[in-house]
């Protein structure tokens, strides 16, 4: 690669040639105005570790909230789902609540846990295949917004569904949530399903603490991001030199994490240089809160039809069952 200026100047790539799709997705991240970086990356190893602790944190609602849900509502949930399922899970990370629905689940045919961070997926899969010693348990290391191969299943499925709780699709942008859903549509095939954990719009105070713990365990995950670039990709940024901010953008519904710069600076990525103003961010993520209607317009829009939406008593979090449309012209393509 040339030696250049990106449009807003910003940054210089030197003879920098990306060496991976994180790196590339780094430099490109950082070259536009305003900065961001795909909240994807968050997940290395100690990224995860992290996570599972926000994941249990008194602030953080949302996993106990889905956990409520989980335990009272599992087996209304298995009946809509039907016996000999194939459950596949999208980032299933730590698969913590993956058990109470296996448990209740009839003769499944098998359980494909996906998720980016291969550490964790293995210590998961394998503590799974522990518990449940008749279940065929085939992990897959692998990135699910990009193109994926499945492997061949000679068992008879009734049905196969997607698992994908969470409120991981909160991390996507709406027209990005159609696309993944669209994706998982055509995964399930006809007949399909998908049991899907959806964060639910609240007041203000509640989300924002939920991002903003006392602990400063988010600041650290969100931070993690610029300590995997130094580790990963040769850089050199001072965590001290930035901040964690997030707040509720109402207009759009959703939590916004940034990481601002305290000073006047320029990092290092190898050999590029990015130069921050003093109080310039990074935008690291969306996690939108959706009102059960709104979610349901982006769900047909993708080919779904909710069929059941569960709650917890305080109404925060919502687990919903999606099945496929027969016979959908916009996912049939290519089957
Ligand atoms: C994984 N995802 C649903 C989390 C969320 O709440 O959007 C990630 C997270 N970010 C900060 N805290 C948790």
């Amino acid at each position: 690669m040339a030696i250049h200026r990106s449009p807003v100047g910003s940054i210089v790539l030197n003879r920098c040639t990306p060496k991976s799709p994180f790196h590339a997705d780094v430099l490109a991240g950082l070259s536009m105005s305003p900065k961001e970086i795909p909240s994807k990356y968050f997940y290395d190893e100690r990224g995860s570790a992290l996570f599972d602790r926000i994941c249990e944190l008194p602030e953080y609602y949302l996993t106990r909230a889905e956990f409520a849900i989980m335990h009272r509502c599992v087996a209304e949930m298995a009946e809509a789902l039907g016996p000999q399922c194939l459950l596949i899970e999208y980032g299933s990370g730590s698969s913590v609540k993956t058990p109470i629905l296996i448990a209740a689940l009839e003769r499944l045919t098998g359980y494909i846990p996906i998720d980016i961070s291969r550490e964790h997926l293995y210590v998961s899969a394998n503590a799974l295949a522990r518990r449940f010693p008749e279940l065929d348990v085939a992990p897959i290391c692998a990135d699910f917004t990009e193109p994926f191969e499945l492997p061949r299943s000679g068992r008879n499925n009734q049905r196969t569904v997607v698992y994908f709780p969470g409120s991981t699709i909160g991390n996507f942008t709406p027209e990005e949530a159609v696309e993944l859903m669209k994706q998982i549509a055509q995964q399930v095939g006809p007949g399909g399903a998908l049991l899907i954990g959806v964060d639910v719009r609240k007041p203000i105070e509640v989300v924002e603490t939920a991002y903003n713990d006392r602990a400063g365990v988010t600041a650290a995950f969100n931070l993690n991001l610029l300590a995997r670039i130094n580790r990963e990709l040769d850089g050199n940024f001072n965590l001290g030199a930035f901040e964690h901010r997030a707040f509720f953008n109402g207009d759009h519904s959703r939590i916004e994490m940034h990481l601002i710069s305290k000073k006047k600076q320029v990092c290092r990525i190898g050999p590029a240089a990015i130069a921050f103003e003093e109080g310039e961010n990074i935008r690291t993520e969306y996690s939108y809160k959706y009102r059960p209607d709104l979610f349901e317009k982006l769900a047909n829009q993708a080919g779904f039809v909710v069929q059941k939406v569960w709650m917890d008593e305080k109404r925060l979090f919502s687990v919903q069952y999606l099945e496929r449309v027969a016979g959908d012209s916009r996912v049939t393509s290519d089957e």
